[in-house]
């Protein structure tokens, strides 16, 4: 993959600890062979990386630092600021003082710690509504809209050598995409930095929304930002509701969970011809586009396993869980052959 789109955008892949840490070397090698850009799945979170007010800990983190540093891979940072996987003792915070000192003493510390050693930031992560108002998170109970702008304002300073994002899901969505370009707006109105635009690209197979996805990257490319998608999977089971909100769930029932030995090929093909699709798309904006990310490697990694539903047998990615690739990594490559 790395090679297949090396002139056109980076191609990406979120790893968990087991991965950072190199456990299985076939795991290992496929990662140095496909991936050039890498994004930590969960180990620069807030519950992770400051389970306590003056208690940092990067054991995992630097550990993903030195790997990419050491393969020449570009690494994305995420987040710093979300509301979910946020450190129980944030959220106990009352003071908006104390809670200010908290958001500052955060930004500061973590960005500073890898300024120049990353190539960027996701800063601030899922800040909107599906209506494109801002979600009534802690951080805008306790600091009111123009936190966002703050913790631009803040990295900018710890960290003015990496790139520094906005990411969400659904935000190719016409209302959720508008709220997007408002808030982007206003930090540059502030004259913050924001230097990209992240696109999770969470989607459902036969249902990716290809016209919103275009106009998203030309609306967003408008505005000066470069345009990344940042947490790539389509997934193959059903549910009821779109998006990533991970406090969304539904309840177990064995229809929702269709293909625990094995799954049909007409949906691989589905699946491929939308890999196919996204990518034709992606090539088509290259001058835009300049990292697309797989959320995990192989389908047994996939969150999606878990959720919304928990215990499911999922297939999202371009590996199965052998690490063999798919129909949807074949199709993807040969879209330049
Ligand atoms: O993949 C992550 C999973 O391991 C965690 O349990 C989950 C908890 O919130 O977060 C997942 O990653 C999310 C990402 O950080 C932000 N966008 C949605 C992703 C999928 O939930």
């Amino acid at each position: 993959m790395k090679n297949t789109f090396k002139n056109e955008f980076k191609i990406g892949a979120a790893l968990n600890t087991a991965q950072i840490e190199e456990r299985d070397s076939k795991m290992t090698a496929l990662i140095m062979q496909q991936f050039n850009a890498l994004t930590p799945e969960n180990v620069m979170k807030s519950e992770v990386i400051h389970p306590a007010w003056d208690t940092y800990d990067f054991t995992v983190a630097d550990k993903l630092v030195a790997f990419a540093q050491k393969n020449k891979m570009e690494l994305n940072g995420h987040t710093l600021i979300w509301h979910s996987q946020l450190s129980p003792f944030a959220r106990k915070i009352n003071s908006v003082d104390s809670f200010r000192t908290f958001f500052t003493n955060h930004i500061k510390t973590i960005a500073s710690r890898y300024d120049g050693k990353i190539f960027s930031w996701d800063v601030v992560n899922e800040a909107l509504n599906e209506d494109g108002t801002m979600r009534k998170s802690v951080f805008l109970e306790k600091l009111g809209e123009d936190y966002v702008i703050e913790a631009f304002r803040l990295a900018q300073q710890a960290a003015p050598n990496t790139e520094l994002y906005y990411n969400d899901y659904n935000n190719e969505q016409p209302a959720k995409r508008n709220g997007c370009i408002q808030l982007i707006k206003k930090i540059q109105a502030a004259g913050v930095r924001i230097d990209g635009v992240g696109i999770q690209g969470h989607w459902h197979v036969g249902k990716v929304p290809l016209k919103e996805i275009e106009e998203s990257i030309e609306a967003y490319d408008a505005l000066g930002l470069k345009v990344m998608f940042t947490e790539l999977d389509i997934e193959v089971l059903p549910r009821n509701f779109q998006g990533a909100d991970v406090n969304q769930r539904m309840a177990t029932d064995p229809s929702l969970n269709p293909y625990v030995n094995g799954i049909p090929a007409n949906v691989l093909a589905q699946q491929a011809k939308d890999y196919e699709n996204l990518f034709r798309l992606f090539l088509k904006h290259k001058d835009k586009v300049t990292r697309v990310t797989l959320w995990g490697v192989d389908d047994g990694q996939s969150w999606l396993n878990d959720w919304p539903v928990r215990g499911r047998t999922n297939y999202p990615l371009l590996f199965d869980r052998t690490l063999t690739p798919k129909p949807a990594f074949e199709a993807v490559l040969s879209l330049k052959n």
